[in-house]
């Protein structure tokens, strides 16, 4: 696997701009966590060399999924991240990532400057970004995660409805009340499809039995049934299950991988590249799992076409082997921000495009129309001195 993630001259950055850009959902997503009805989306573009790159940072307005915001995620970048990144030119990705490492957390608004750098890299390096993270798939398979409905039958509805679009794998969000039945049911109607389930940290290791009901269903994986933060009760948990756990939430960088994959606390892991703190993170988390034979498939944070394309780029190295949540543009979005939007084709891929960086276009003219507001940060700005 060739992996080329330095410069070939190191990369002036002249500005770094944050973009908040409010989308619609095409419906609500719900999730044992909560409800979201439109997604405040943070762009991140990078201007160097004459170039950009785009990149996203996938918090969400509340903290619920992780502690991380988007004003958590504004306040960062503009006070601290960027300053950092702003200093001196870039040589390429570790040194990126080095520039950060004297701040903890925020691993969101980190992966949004990554994003964007590797956008840029690409570009100036005139390949994709696939290519120079080392892909090797050309297309990819697509999954859909599916949010808790009002009613089981608008469940059934949905299910079939992308088993008819192509869709590889049906990943349904559960929370206690709405798991066990819905599941036997959605299984009842559909013997043969690929499913799992998500319940976003909903139960405790008390719930073990009730969990293991789950084991009739013959279920992929179930993901992140427990704490956010936990390891060890999910070790424990996989112990008494016969249905592989994947962890979300939980892995928050590679030490949290190589301690949950040494404990048994999943047999799968759910990669995105958000959570973990930019392609830095994910690329040794893949690496690891590869090497220790570990599925690996690539989340999603309901991003804009931006953010996806970037997940489009990772899912095609070569240890994605399961479908991820990555389901096309009107999955999603009414209208998407990139051209053409993500498609899925009707065995249920979705193409690696092989134009530089992205590989889609970035419609400045609906991304304006859509713009709640604009931060633009250059090495003259004020700053807070880090070192
Ligand atoms: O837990 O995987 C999750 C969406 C937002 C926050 C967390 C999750 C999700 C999804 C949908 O499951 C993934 C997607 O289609 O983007
Ligand atoms: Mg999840």
């Amino acid at each position: 696997m060739s992996r080329v993630l330095t410069a070939s001259s190191p990369l002036r950055i002249d500005g770094i701009e944050l973009r908040l850009v409010r989308l619609e959902l095409v419906e609500p997503f719900e999730t044992s966590f909560g409800r979201v009805s439109s997604r405040l989306i943070v762009l991140v573009r990078m201007e160097g060399e004459g170039l950009e790159g785009w990149g996203e940072i996938v918090a969400g307005e509340q903290p619920l999924y992780s502690y991380e915001t988007v004003g958590t995620a504004v306040h960062v970048v503009r006070d601290f991240f960027a300053p950092a990144i702003l200093r001196a030119p870039v040589l390429g990705l570790d040194d990126l990532a080095g520039r950060l490492d004297a701040f903890r957390g925020h691993p969101m608004a980190r992966a949004g400057l990554q994003l964007a750098f590797v956008d840029l890299l690409a570009r100036s390096r005139g390949e994709s970004i696939s290519r120079v993270l080392g892909g090797s798939q050309d297309r990819i398979p697509a999954g859909v995660s599916l949010g808790i409905q009002g009613r089981v039958e608008d469940l059934l509805e949905r299910i079939e409805r992308y088993v008819a679009l192509g869709y590889r794998r049906i990943k349904l969000k559960i929370k206690p009340g709405w798991d066990v039945d819905v599941v036997a049911e959605a299984r009842r109607r559909n013997p043969e499809i690929p499913l799992s389930v998500d319940a976003n940290a909903a139960y405790t290791l008390a719930d073990r039995d009730h969990l293991r009901l789950l084991d009739r269903y013959g279920l992929q994986m179930i993901e992140q049934p427990l704490e956010h933060d936990d390891l060890i009760d999910h070790a424990q948990l996989q112990r008494t299950l016969n249905t592989l756990i994947c962890l979300d939430e939980s892995i928050g960088g590679v030490r949290a991988a190589r301690q949950a994959l040494d404990l048994g606390s999943c047999g799968v892991v759910n990669l995105k590249v958000g959570r973990v703190g930019g392609y830095s993170q994910a690329l040794a988390i893949h690496d690891l799992c590869l090497s220790r034979g570990v599925p690996v498939w690539c989340g999603g944070m309901l991003e804009s076409g931006v953010g996806r394309a970037h997940n489009v780029a990772l899912a095609s190295l070569p240890g994605f082997t399961m479908p991820g949540d990555i389901s096309a543009s009107r999955r999603y979005f009414a209208r998407d921000i990139i051209s053409p939007e993500v498609e899925v084709s009707a065995n249920g891929t979705v193409e690696v495009p092989r134009g530089a960086g992205l590989g889609y276009e970035v419609d400045r003219d609906y991304v304006n129309s859509a713009t709640e507001s604009v931060e633009r940060f250059t090495s003259r700005a004020k700053r807070v001195s880090v070192s």
